[in-house]
């Protein structure tokens, strides 16, 4: 496990005490999931020249509203004047692009690079930075995930990082489709901008 220190001032405190303010936020099982995540954006980092301190950071905090209730993100919405059609959305859609702001205004983490790695870490983007990609697939990825096709999602994703996005964009627009799930339009552009460019 790594345990990194804190040097460049992103977040103002020490690792530890951000985890505690997360772990307040969290039951544990979501918590243990947020670890694991930082460790599996950790090595995906290395791997990609990304900053380790930014994808701790962000591994950490990509879940941090998960468990408000719909009240905050309904306010949240309204009081940063954020796009009104996510009103027609729920928790799964919230808690990365709302939830952005509500980090921003309690954690005071302001890299935008984070912040956008936590808006788009469920739905992706057209385009994403190596840092989004890293937490979109550490999320994905970390090693308690176990869905049918994890292990070569794993096997893509170590030897290329956007076949990886391209592989969950696939995958996920794949699941709400076959269940009936509304499909948040940004997830649809993700799809158009990664997947077919990765087809041979
Ligand atoms: O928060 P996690 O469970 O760790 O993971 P996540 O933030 O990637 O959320 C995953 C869920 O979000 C998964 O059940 C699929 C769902 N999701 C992703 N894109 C969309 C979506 N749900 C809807 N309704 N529409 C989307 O476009
Ligand atoms: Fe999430
Ligand atoms: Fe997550």
């Amino acid at each position: 496990m790594t345990e990194l220190t804190y040097k460049e001032n992103i977040f103002p405190g020490t690792r530890q005490e951000l985890i505690d303010r997360i772990s307040d936020q969290l039951r544990p099982k979501r918590f243990q999931h947020v670890l694991r995540v930082e460790q599996t954006a950790l090595e995906l980092a290395a791997k990609n020249d990304v900053d380790a301190e930014k994808a701790s950071i962000a591994g950490l905090i990509h879940d941090y509203a998960k468990q408000r209730p719909d009240a905050d993100f309904i306010a949240a919405i309204k009081a940063y004047q954020l796009d009104a059609d996510l009103l027609n959305y729920g928790n799964a859609i919230w808690h990365g692009l709302v939830g952005a702001e509500l980090i921003k205004r309690e954690l005071h983490i302001y890299d935008e690079d984070i912040l956008n790695a936590v808006r788009h870490h469920t739905t992706g983007d057209v385009y994403m930075t190596p840092l989004e990609q890293v937490v979109y697939m550490a999320d994905y990825l970390e090693p308690a995930r176990d869905f049918p096709g994890v292990d070569e999602a794993r096997k893509i994703t170590a030897k290329d990082l956007g076949a990886g996005v391209a592989y969950q964009a696939q995958h996920t627009l794949q699941y709400l489709v076959e269940n009936g799930l509304p499909v948040y339009p940004k997830s649809l552009e993700t799809y158009n901008a990664w997947v077919p460019r990765y087809q041979r």
